[in-house]
């Protein structure tokens, strides 16, 4: 499928959408998902358009999982969770729902159950407070 430049995250890569920003830099941009599983749950983006990472550069790829872990290091300090699970979904039967590739960072606790997907939209003003703790910790 070819990409489409107008899904949701790369008009907020292009500054059309707001999002609630934790770390950018010239190759990817790290964000909060609106639906979160978990609370602290990230989002991780290349700016290279890509649908999947069977069309993304090496380069691209290398910085996504560079940003990714510097990202996690900060969710695990910031919010002093155990366990981080990074989900990574190509396509949509293996339930990829934003057709721009991405890894999602989600805390863990033990006992904790996780949300469902991308079911349930909150008010972005209430993941502020936990973005602010994650920006502190980069
Ligand atoms: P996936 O199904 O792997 O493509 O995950 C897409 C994620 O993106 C899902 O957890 C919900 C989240 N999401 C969908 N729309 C938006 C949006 O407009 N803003 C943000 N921050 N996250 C979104």
């Amino acid at each position: 499928m070819p990409y489409n430049p107008d899904n949701i995250f790369a008009k907020i890569i292009r500054g059309e959408i707001p999002c609630v920003k934790v770390y950018e830099d010239a190759r990817t941009l790290s964000f909060m998902d609106v639906m979160p599983q978990a609370d602290g749950h990230m989002l991780v983006v290349p700016k290279e358009p890509a649908e999947t990472i069977f069309d993304l550069s090496p380069e691209g790829m290398a910085a996504m999982m560079v940003t990714t872990q510097k990202v996690a290091k900060a969710v695990k300090k910031a919010l002093a969770c155990p366990g981080i699970m990074l989900v990574q979904l190509n396509g949509k039967p293996a339930g990829q729902s934003v057709f721009h590739v991405h890894f999602h960072i989600v805390p863990r606790s033990a006992g904790v159950d996780l949300r469902l997907h991308a079911r349930s939209m909150v008010d972005p003003k209430t993941l502020e407070p936990t973005a602010a703790k994650i920006r502190a910790a980069l």
